[in-house]
């Protein structure tokens, strides 16, 4: 009775296994891999020109799928990714892009969520999305922040999407632009890219946005000095968060502290003072004065030409960052490469090669010329 296809259930003891006349059909082992490549096949199907419509009819789904094609390294999800762009290319560019950055506990998803929520109430459709080099180590820091974003997350006009993981830097760049390219394919006219601001990741996102601001803390003389260099000159506004309760004074003594030292720099966008204001994500106050910054912003560098001009060179940089990107996955892939580099990463350190020597040798093997 017992044969291969039925078993009896655990809870059923052994020595009156006659007496229950329960018994089931196994099934397979791994049902959730089933299920998700069935999933897997029905999402093949869809053509192109069904994710075309489907994101210019702002179906969610079908959005959320085309970022994943997007956000594939394999090179058939790659290849239809490009088609999809190419097709919603006359549908982008619309929105205002806006980068967000600053030290872990900042307040930046707090203030997203409360500023995600001002814009959709003012009838703007949001999309919120994060660079976050990261997330491909600690296998996603962002999850938290899902949690947090938990009101933003379930508003009609909002759409809410990780940093992609794995990969380089370059790719985490391409993706997250690709995808806010489709967002704004969608309807989405304001995408606010959150960023911890690791490593190179506030350059990459300063040449993805029109508008970047550093969200900081009160103490603004430790934080000057902690701060990484430079990153004032990248920023059209810093925003003191936190402004509330006993913090409130420290807040107001930072954002003139921050005022006298910006004075000081040049200017991230020509025509444009970078300024210092306070606000308190937690309790809303001062979000709406940020919004207004902001659409001055815009308003100002549309006149002046400044920002068709940045979304030209960036358009202009990107080209040039995948090349790089392209080309540096491309060298460290390659097999000669391999085989050659911990020998004359050796030779180098022992101080028996020359630098120079050691990559005219890789740069060779890479070009077949060894
Ligand atoms: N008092 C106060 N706390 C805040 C404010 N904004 C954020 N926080 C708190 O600061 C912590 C870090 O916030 P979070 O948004 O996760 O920061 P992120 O790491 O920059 O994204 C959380 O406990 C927030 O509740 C604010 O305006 N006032
Ligand atoms: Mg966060």
């Amino acid at each position: 009775m017992n044969d291969e296809r039925t078993s009896r259930p655990e809870w059923v003891p052994r020595e009156h296994a006659d007496e229950f006349a329960t018994a089931y059909v196994k099934g397979s082992d791994e049902p959730s891999q089933t299920a998700a490549a069935k999933r897997w096949v029905k999402r093949k199907e869809r053509s192109v020109a069904e994710y075309v419509e489907g994101v210019l009819n702002n179906d969610r789904t079908i959005l959320a799928q085309a970022i994943t094609l997007v956000e594939s390294n394999a090179a058939k999800h790659m290849e239809m990714a490009q088609q999809i762009l190419n097709a919603l290319l006359p549908h982008i560019g619309k929105s205002i892009r806006i980068g967000i950055t600053g030290v872990p506990g900042a307040g930046k998803s707090t203030f997203i969520e409360a500023f995600g929520q001002f814009l959709c109430e003012k009838g703007h459709r949001v999309a919120v999305l994060a660079v976050d080099p990261s997330s491909s180590i600690t296998g996603g820091s962002i999850l938290g922040d899902k949690t947090r974003m938990e009101n933003l997350a379930r508003h009609p006009h909002a759409f809410i999407r990780p940093s992609p993981s794995g990969g380089t830097l370059g790719g985490v760049h391409r993706k997250t632009r690709e995808t806010m390219l489709l967002c704004e394919a969608a309807g989405y006219d304001i995408i606010l890219i959150e960023t911890v601001g690791v490593g190179q990741s506030e350059f990459v996102v300063r040449g993805m946005v029109d508008f970047f601001m550093l969200l900081a803390l009160t103490g603004a003389g430790d934080e000057l000095q902690g701060m990484k260099k430079g990153i004032m000159e990248l920023v059209d506004a810093v925003i003191i968060n936190k402004a509330d309760g006993d913090n409130k004074p420290k807040a107001l003594a930072a954002k003139e502290e921050y005022n006298q030292f910006l004075h000081y720099l040049r200017p991230a966008t020509p025509g444009w003072e970078t300024k210092a204001y306070t606000c308190s994500a937690l309790h809303g106050e001062g979000i709406a004065d940020i919004w207004r910054v902001i659409a001055t912003f815009v308003t100002v560098t549309k006149q002046s030409g400044v920002f068709e001009t940045r979304r030209r060179h960036q358009l202009k940089d990107w080209v040039y960052a995948m090349i790089k990107d392209y080309l540096e996955t491309s060298f460290f892939a390659n097999p000669r490469v391999k085989e050659k580099l911990p020998l004359i990463e050796n030779l180098v350190m022992s101080g028996t090669k020359a630098v120079t020597a050691a990559v005219q040798e890789l740069i060779a093997a890479y070009e077949g010329r060894d």
